[in-house]
């Protein structure tokens, strides 16, 4: 016995795969399951996020949706012990549901392939330092085999997302900026100015072609609002570039388990206008000169303890007479 689809079941049919697809496609654009996107690149990693998410709520709601109504539909019924009809395959269905699965598939990783290119993923002198030691792998592709070929005393390899082509077409350097992973923190250099800081700051608009490298263990440079991640491998140097278009302040985190207290390695990223920026890096310049001017390391024993006083009673609004008697003021506390 076999049950005709009627019409009305038809139009019911195209009507609920129509809402599903409408569905879908919202859902795709207004999951807001991802925190803001702050770079150019972001954005197109958000778009092939997008499609997926399109493109698995359309089948969530496909294949739950088939489901709920055959349990409910085709359930048994009371004092009914038949068994159901015999179905031994169905080649037009097996096509359908192998063929569109593949062309999907295809798309997507034809559009990934896209995008990660624009990245400049793919390009393998991601390092623009010139120098025969220097050897460049594109991101996600494993070089321990290629590794062998060369001198195991070379330093640098960069692995590297984003020295695409368009980029190297822009007048401006890059602001190259070291980043070391450490056993429980981010240390960020500045090599242009000596500047070193546990918090990232930088110019908005601005190429930014950051060093990544570990001191200790594995660790992995994550900037959720970028959608950028990279490792952090101790002896090896790894790359990132993108450019910050947006003002605000953005999560660091390692995203590599790293140890006990791997969930607390995070600091904050400070993309600031570049005037802004400009006077945050001179103000550090000034505190570490002084830094190092004053501390016990810099000048051992070249000053007496008034004169290594000074800067700081000064700044306590301390007389320098009275930081004399305060210097004779412990012998009369030891006899105590
Ligand atoms: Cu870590």
């Amino acid at each position: 016995m076999r049950k005709t689809v009627n019409t009305s079941s038809r139009i019911t049919i195209l009507l609920t795969g129509i809402a599903a697809t409408l569905f879908s496609l919202w859902y795709g654009q207004n999951n807001g399951l991802l925190p803001v996107a702050a770079s150019e690149d972001a954005s197109q990693v958000d778009g092939i996020f997008s499609l997926m998410m399109t493109v698995a709520t359309g089948l969530f709601l496909l294949i739950q949706g088939a489901l709920l109504f055959s349990a409910i539909k085709f359930r048994r019924r009371k004092g009914d012990e038949t068994d159901g009809p015999p179905i031994a395959g169905n080649v037009p269905l097996e096509i359908a549901w192998t063929a569109i699965p593949t062309v999907m598939v295809l798309l997507i990783s034809v559009y990934s392939f896209d995008v990660y290119n624009t990245m400049g993923g793919l390009d393998r002198e991601a390092s623009q330092d010139p120098g025969p030691q220097k050897v460049s792998y594109r991101s996600g592709q494993h070089p321990g085999s290629e590794l062998l070929a060369f001198d195991p005393g070379q330093k640098y390899l960069a692995l590297g997302v984003g020295a695409s082509p368009q980029q190297k077409e822009e007048p401006e350097e890059p602001l190259p900026v070291e980043v070391n992973g450490i056993q429980y923190a981010w240390i960020f250099t500045y090599p242009d100015t000596g500047v070193v800081s546990g918090e990232l700051h930088l110019p908005v608009g601005r190429q930014i072609d950051l060093k990544i490298t570990a001191g200790d263990v594995l660790h992995a440079f994550w900037l959720p609002e970028f959608r950028l991640k990279q490792d952090a491998v101790p002896g090896r140097e790894t790359q990132l570039r993108f450019e910050p278009n947006r003002v605000g302040e953005y999560s660091v985190v390692c995203a590599e388990l790293c140890g006990a207290y791997h969930g607390v390695m995070k600091t904050t990223l400070h993309v600031q206008t570049p005037e802004e920026y400009e006077h945050w890096s001179q103000e550090q310049q000034i505190a570490q000169a002084d830094k190092l001017e004053n501390s016990v390391a810099a000048t051992p024993n070249s000053r007496s303890a008034s004169e290594f006083l000074a800067p700081y009673a000064e700044r306590m609004g301390v007389e320098s007479q009275t930081l004399e008697q305060l210097k004779a003021s412990p012998t009369a506390s030891a006899s105590n």
